[in-house]
């Protein structure tokens, strides 16, 4: 192998002029060959195989088809549950992704300062040694914790392989960007009030909503707060909505969002709220709901913990003990009506004899209780529908009109939760307040409801459990940890307190960082704080397909991956199984999961001693690095009674008829003693008064775990965890704000994952540069004109947009999603290639943070608009023509650079 210098610069160019292999210095046999005409008549035949698309999270079922090796031509697999036959153009455009002349190739290290975008090629076995010889080094000098590593993925189907990799070299620091601002708000939340079990919450965005994937699905009527289906889901989520919407019956929905989003424009309301006031008007709601006695009364008395009373001392139930009654300190207390006095609950779910009281305030044993369900009324008393529509900027009956079609008593109805409640400090108290509408509503595990415990695929989509492998001592190292509780559910640190760390040496410094995704600048909140906190790092370690702002600013060593073409994983979807196989191969791209595994050996190879039972084959038999990856996929397979092969060629598998799939009131079911089993909560309720997490912050309880010991008692947060949503207006408001007096929100493209694609000549050929949408009596009043470019600040710093003056913006908020400009990777200003169109050197990652998880602000924060003459805007690509240095580079497959026995292509 050659090991010559050249720099990205040049590679790049020759990409474009005279092929890649020329930049390389190498011979252009084999590796690279130019796309030519004459190929399609000297090709061989065409093998079509069945695979998945991982372009997003969605994971469509899709059919590669393949000549000799290359991949030709993709479309939908009609056998797709939730796709059906759909892709979009994310999907479509794998080939250009897979093909692309930036692909990272080979390791890489840099030559010269960071930012000069030098590199020298290098061996995997070099490379590997010398990543792994800095692994083992800041260890042995500095503790484990002292490296980072992160993924991205947002869905990443090896979320778990990176937590496994974090255990195995013993640091606690692994983090993700989304986690407290994507997803672990609204998972967690579900898990406290709801139960654990089978992940389920609100977010059909995330793969939920099972039920509606069915034709004879009983749902009427949706409300979307804060998701944007047709653009984040296209061809699962999108396409479903649509037809559930052109079935005979017909769909009736309200949006919730300060867009006039695809789907807004189906619904019978669209409230377009103020970013960052979802709280209030939770709140407004679940008075609307109690005062007009709207919510299942016989469901809340039954199956929620509205009618147990609440110790006022402890904030916890009342138990029969504090209440001097006959029974033990696990036994709940409820007033009952028939009796008018306090009743010990000795029959599940509920003694026979008694009417319990929903909302009540009585002296029991010298305390005074409140009930739970008093307790919630109480929260939002002040939430008349006019306040609601004061602080979130609607119209009081508009709200009212989307409460009555919600609340319809002739329909079923659903809430669907986005992500954009996620991302803002409030994340936590939103999950629960939405829960709380769909509890008292009794839209729980109904036919047509969104909360459901169907039954459960065989086969996972992660590879099997995070061991346990940290001691108490590391985990408490965990930056941001003790505070923020809810992080322990994934295991993860807080990324601010990461940040601080590798930046101020606080509580310790960080040196090494090792990263597994596209382009951080694009994802974390006030990304260009990154050119402050890099240069305090001795290593970092760039993981990803193509070069982005992040390698060329911060990285000192490329590591090459695969696209998903190239990728391997069964994947559970309702009552299949959909598979994803590599179809082909290029260069030295190796699959993440087995590049941790290449790292953890190498460390254990050059004398690692910080974890000795991960690196232990017979003690640690759950941790997969010494195995065969594909061995463990057959395994999960196997309880199918199928080979890895046979389960690829059926490409969707389907494992149980829908009537055993869909199983409604799983609650109801036999617990083994005759009674119903309940929920997977501590009091086998839906947790209204949400008491788990008080709990959660006070202890830990129910996640914090170590190798040690099953339970952790961490010691309290610095302020109790809430039992019941609340209002707090955003830190920068627009209510206040007289120097920055808009507010900036985000939502997905549908021609674009997060940061990636940027590089794809289709997409950036439909959408080449991020529109700021503008209301036209704000654009008249800042001086902009519809298709300009424009200057956005906020406190953190400037970027730019290119205006769409449009009426589907709510007044007073511009729009703009993430962006980056991979041609300017190649200028004599890198840094401009993630700031010059990129909102997240705008968003906020300072405090306030959401108590529970640390979530910090990327929406409802505010900015200053005005039209822009900037030249740096002169050197973005907007024609198409522009896009053709990244038109595919054909080239043939290459062998596996490590076997691990991937199936033969
Ligand atoms: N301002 C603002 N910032 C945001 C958001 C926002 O709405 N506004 N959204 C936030 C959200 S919700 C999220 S989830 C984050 C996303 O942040 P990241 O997940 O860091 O985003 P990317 O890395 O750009 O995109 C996902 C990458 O995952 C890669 N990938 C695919 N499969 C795998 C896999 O198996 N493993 C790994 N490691 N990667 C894989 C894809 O190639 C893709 O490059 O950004 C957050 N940042
Ligand atoms: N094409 C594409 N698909 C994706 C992704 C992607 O990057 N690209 N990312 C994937 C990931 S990781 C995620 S988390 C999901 C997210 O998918 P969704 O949950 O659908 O999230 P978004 O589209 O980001 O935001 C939803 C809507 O929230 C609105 N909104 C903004 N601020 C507020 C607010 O304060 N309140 C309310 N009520 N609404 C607000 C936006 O206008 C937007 O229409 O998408 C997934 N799918
Ligand atoms: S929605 Fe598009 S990008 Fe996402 S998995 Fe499906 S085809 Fe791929
Ligand atoms: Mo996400």
């Amino acid at each position: 192998m050659t090991n010559q210098t050249m720099t990205r610069r040049s590679f790049v160019k020759a990409a474009g002029a005279l092929g890649a292999a020329a930049g390389l210095g190498i011979q252009a046999t084999g590796c690279f060959t130019k796309a030519d005409s004459a190929y399609a008549e000297q090709a061989g035949e065409e093998k079509i195989y069945k695979t998945s698309c991982r372009a997003c999270i969605a994971s469509c079922a899709v059919l590669a088809h393949v000549r000799d090796g290359r991949v030709v031509k993709i479309e939908g697999n009609p056998e797709s549950p939730m796709s059906q036959g759909g892709v979009c153009a994310k999907g479509l455009s794998g080939i250009q992704a897979l093909y692309n002349p930036m692909r990272n190739k080979y390791p890489m290290k840099r030559v010269g300062e960071r930012g000069t975008n030098n590199w020298e090629r290098m061996s995997w076995d070099d490379a590997l040694t010398e990543i792994c010889t800095e692994i083992n080094r800041v260890s042995d000098k500095y503790g484990s914790e002292a490296i980072s590593v992160s993924t991205g993925g947002g869905g990443n189907p090896h979320f778990s392989n990176v937590k496994r990799f974090g255990e195995a070299i013993n640091t606690p620091n692994v983090w993700e960007p989304g986690c407290s601002q994507c997803y672990l708000p609204r998972m967690a939340a579900s898990i406290l009030a709801y139960g654990a079990g089978k992940p389920n919450n609100l977010s059909f965005s995330d793969s939920n909503g099972w039920d509606f994937y069915f034709d004879d699905c009983k749902v009427t009527t949706i409300v979307l707060w804060g998701t944007d289906p047709s653009n984040s889901s296209v061809a699962t989520g999108g396409r479903c909505l649509a037809e559930l919407r052109a079935r005979p019956q017909g769909l009736r929905t309200v949006v919730i969002d300060p867009r006039y989003t695809l789907d807004a424009s189906k619904a019978e309301v669209w409230l377009p709220i103020r970013p960052g006031t979802d709280v209030a008007l939770l709140l407004a709601w679940t008075r609307w709901i109690i005062d007009k006695k709207k919510y299942d009364e016989q469901f809340c008395k039954t199956w929620t913990n509205m009618p147990y009373l609440i110790n006022p001392e402890t904030r916890l139930t009342l138990k029969a003990t504090e209440a001097g009654l006959e029974g033990t300190d696990k036994d709940y207390v409820v007033w009952d009506a028939n009796t008018n006095q306090p009743v010990v609950v000795t029959d599940f779910p509920m003694n026979t004899d008694v009417d319990p009281e929903l909302f009540g305030t009585h002296v029991v044993n010298g305390l005074e209780c409140k009930s739970g369900g008093q307790l919630l009324k109480e929260s939002c008393e002040e939430w008349t529908l006019e306040k609601a529509a004061e602080i979130c900027w609607l119209d009081a009956a508009q709200i009212e009109k989307a409460l009555e079609i919600y609340t319809d008593p002739d329909g079923q109805s659903a809430i669907m939760q986005g992500v954009a409640i996620d991302q803002y400090p409030q994340s936590q108290q939103s999950a629960l307040g939405a829960l709380n509408l769909e509890f008292l509503m009794g839209n729980v595990e109904k036919p047509g409801a969104m909360l459901q415990k169907f039954a459960s695929a065989p086969c996972k989509d992660q590879l099997g459990n995070t061991p346990r492998l940290l001691t108490e001592a590391k985990v408490r190292k965990r930056c941001g940890y003790l505070e923020h509780k809810g992080l322990i559910c994934w295991d993860m640190a807080h990324i601010p307190s990461v940040l601080r760390a590798m930046q101020y040496g606080d509580p310790y410094q960080i040196h090494m960082w090792i990263e597994r995704s596209g382009n951080k600048h694009v994802v974390l909140g006030n990304s260009s704080c990154l050119d402050e906190v890099v240069p305090h790092l001795d290593t970092v370690v760039h993981i990803f397909m193509y070069p982005t702002a992040f390698s060329v600013m911060c990285a000192d060593y490329l590591l090459p991956c695969t696209e998903w073409l190239e990728t391997n994983l069964p994947i559970p979807q309702l009552n299949t199984i959909v598979m994803r196989q590599a179809v082909t191969h290029l260069f030295e791209g190796v699959e993440e999961g087995i590049i941790w595994t290449q790292i953890v050996q190498k460390c254990a190879e050059l004398g690692n001693k910080h974890c000795p039972k991960a690196f232990d084959k017979d003690a640690c038999h759950t941790t997969p690095f010494y195995k065969n990856e594909y061995e463990k996929q057959i395994q999960h397979l196997n309880k199918l009674d199928m080979t890895w092969d046979e389960a690829c060629e059926e490409g969707v598998i389907k494992w149980a008829e829908p009537e055993e799939y869909r199983t409604y009131y799983t609650y109801l079911n036999d617990d083994g003693t005759g009674k119903p089993k309940g929920f997977g909560t501590p009091s086998k309720k839906l947790e209204v008064y949400c008491e788990s997490n008080i709990i959660l912050g006070r202890t830990g309880y129910p996640w914090a775990q170590c190798d040690e010991t099953a339970h952790l008692t961490l010691e309290p947060a610095s302020k109790d965890y809430e039992p019941l949503a609340y209002y707090e207006e955003p830190a920068e408001s627009p209510l206040t704000d007289t120097e920055y007096p808009l507010v900036l929100t985000e939502g997905r493209l549908p021609m674009y994952h997060h940061g990636t694609l940027r590089n794809v000549p289709w997409l950036r050929e439909i959408y080449p540069v991020p529109e700021m949408w503008i209301h036209p009596d704000d654009a008249a009043k800042y001086g902009i004109s519809d298709g300009e470019w424009v200057d956005i600040e906020s406190r953190r710093g400037k970027t730019h947009g290119r205006a769409r003056v449009t009426t589907a913006i709510a007044k007073g908020v511009v729009y703009q999603e993430r962006f980056w400009a991979p041609e300017l990777l190649d200028s004599d200003h890198p840094d401009q290639a993630y700031k010059v169109m990129n909102i997240n050197v705008l968003t906020k990652n300072d405090p306030p943070y959401n108590p529970e998880y640390g979530t910090y602000t990327l929406r409802g924060f505010q900015v200053k608009v005005s039209p822009s003459n900037d030249a740096i805007l002169n050197e973005v690509w907007t024609e198409p023509e522009q896009f053709e240095p990244w038109l595919p580079e054909y080239s043939d497959p290459t062998d596996d650079v490590f076997d691990y026995g991937a199936p033969a292509k």
